[in-house]
């Protein structure tokens, strides 16, 4: 069975190459990765255009056409939800990269050089979109960015948003997430690229929040849509006095800027019910459902509090 990247990575970036005849049930024809692109970026162009940075194109021919560089990549996409346990309904489902066999996202990157990394970044969000319309993915849908991948240029984005609109999903079910330090490696910039994408209703998640060195002050620069608080916040939570503190001032700061807060890596029930009774309803981690590959599991839900 062949399910390679090289099905999709055709000159315009995405989804218009076409499918091997020795690979029958290949990775292209499971899930249409293989349809002719319909060349149509007018919402988001039209929605750009409206933008006082003036005129902006998302596709071809502006976009400067990538060699398949990255044909000998396999790889293939597992999804996890973020539930609302208050409404009990999903919230998004965010794309993870595995390997074909479901090899984590490590086995991947191995076989990707530095300076591929980017292009290879860019070209994998198209797939994972591509994944998610023919799963028939309808909530929203959360896609990783490398560091650095947003304030290096806005053609990351630019890619990604065209992608979803080629494959009918609406730019504003996307979420886009990016780690503390790629927002404050070059706040200004970052603000600049995304507030541009912004008024077309995408949306951003800052991942990991917690892990790294800037904490609440980065919410001083920059307000993002949703914040995933960092799981090693949340592992122990209900006997951890400091973590606690955190934790609370946290989603003081979130609730005062109308940030929603997603608690990430919940494992076990102690943990979701202190966070229950601090009234956060929006959790991802394997107490409500692990990451199935190529598949949307299914989610546990907890019990009623
Ligand atoms: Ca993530």
């Amino acid at each position: 069975m062949t399910r390679s990247v090289r099905m999709i990575s055709s000159p315009r970036g995405y989804a218009s190459g076409g499918s091997t005849a020795d690979a029958p049930k290949s990775f292209s024809q499971r899930f249409g990765l293989a349809a002719g692109a319909n060349g149509s970026a007018k919402s988001i162009s039209n929605c750009l255009q409206r933008d006082s940075m003036g005129p902006i194109a998302v596709i071809d021919p502006h976009l400067p056409a990538r060699s398949p560089t990255l044909s000998h990549v396999e790889y293939s996409y597992a999804f996890q939800p973020i539930v609302n346990t208050v409404a009990r309904t999903v919230f998004s489902y965010e794309a993870l990269l595995r390997g074909i066999n479901n090899e984590p996202a490590g086995h991947v990157f191995a076989q990707i050089s530095n300076q591929d990394m980017h292009q290879f970044d860019e070209e994998s969000r198209s797939t994972a979109i591509a994944v998610a319309a023919r799963l028939g993915i309808v909530c929203n849908l959360n896609l990783n960015f490398l560091p650095r991948s947003v304030i290096g240029s806005d053609r990351a984005v630019r890619t990604t948003l065209a992608a979803a609109e080629h494959h009918g999903i609406a730019i504003d079910r996307i979420i886009l997430e990016v780690t503390e330090g790629e927002v404050i490696d070059d706040h200004i910039r970052f603000a600049n690229v995304i507030n541009q994408f912004r008024g077309c209703g995408l949306k951003v998640a800052i991942d990991d929040f917690g892990a790294g060195f800037c904490g609440l002050n980065l919410l001083a620069d920059f307000q993002p849509d949703m914040v995933k608080l960092d799981m090693n916040l949340v592992r122990g939570i209900n006997t951890r006095g400091p973590r606690q503190a955190i934790v609370r001032a946290v989603a003081q700061a979130c609730l005062d800027l109308g940030i929603d807060l997603i608690v990430e890596g919940v494992e076990a029930l102690d943990e979701y019910r202190w966070f229950r009774d601090e009234g956060m309803c929006l959790f991802q981690g394997y107490l409500l459902a692990k990451p199935a590959f190529e598949t949307i599991p299914r989610v546990e839900y907890p019990p009623i509090l």
